[in-house]
């Protein structure tokens, strides 16, 4: 079935590598309400090719003539417009709890994870991005790469800690929306996706609960996030 979807996904020098954690909420929401689209590779500094959105991030969705941005936007969208296909809020207030959830994940549990995973992207990324993305993140965080990844193992504490309310919860239930997976899903495992493709690190260890969903989460949707490309093709799959 041809839905005419496009989504522009940050890719690294390789087409293939697609390690952005906005744009994987995006991909899983397309997955879970069944619509195929075709992914179109973008990098950082081409902003010209989203123009039409009115800003410079992905994920961006074009629906015919609509340049749709920010992944909950996008999820609210789906939902929206394609209410006889598998929900991904459930009902208002799971959608309500969703945007919480979702927020976390960006506010919390994105810059925990990048403290650990950013120094290792510009390796991946294509040449024309590298000034740009060292640029951009160091004036974020304050610091260089090279010192971030001096408090690498600070850092590994510190996520630790942070994960420690989605470790409670998935000890009690298979998915954090529950019986099965859903948005709430996608918005947290996206930031686990981004490190899985562009860093050999393991955030969690085996026997965590979290271990066990991300597995479930890799396995969903016909494996679409377990047989993604990633950076260290050589590291085992986990
Ligand atoms: N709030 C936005 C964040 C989007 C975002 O930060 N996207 C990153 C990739 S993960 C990006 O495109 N950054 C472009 C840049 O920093 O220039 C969302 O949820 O979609």
């Amino acid at each position: 079935m041809s839905t005419g979807l496009r989504l522009f996904d940050l890719a690294g020098a390789d087409d293939d590598l697609r390690f952005s954690p906005n744009c994987w909420r995006t991909r899983l929401a397309l997955a879970h309400k069944g619509l195929p689209v075709e992914t179109i590779a973008w990098r950082f500094t081409e902003k010209d090719a989203i123009a039409k959105s009115g800003q410079g991030k992905v994920p961006v969705l074009v629906v015919g003539d609509r340049w749709l941005c920010e992944s909950w936007d996008i999820a609210e969208y789906l939902e929206d417009a394609h209410p006889d296909r598998p929900s991904l809020f459930g009902c208002p207030q799971g959608r309500a709890t969703a945007r919480f959830v979702n927020q976390w994940a960006s506010e919390v549990l994105h810059p925990a994870v990048a403290r650990v995973v950013v120094p290792e992207i510009p390796a991946a990324l294509h040449e024309k991005d590298r000034e740009y993305f060292r640029r951009t993140r160091e004036a974020a965080f304050g610091q260089t790469f090279e010192a971030i990844a001096a408090e690498r193992d600070e850092a590994l504490v510190a996520l630790d800690r942070t994960l420690a309310p989605l470790r409670s919860t998935l000890a009690h239930q298979p998915y954090v929306a529950g019986a099965a997976p859903a948005y709430a899903d996608h918005a947290v495992f996206g930031a686990f996706q981004w490190a899985r493709v562009i860093s050999p690190a393991k955030l969690t260890a085996a026997g965590d609960p979290i271990s066990s969903w991300v597995a479930r989460m890799l396995d969903a949707y016909g494996g679409l996030a377990r047989t993604a490309k990633r950076m260290m093709s050589s590291l085992p799959r986990s």
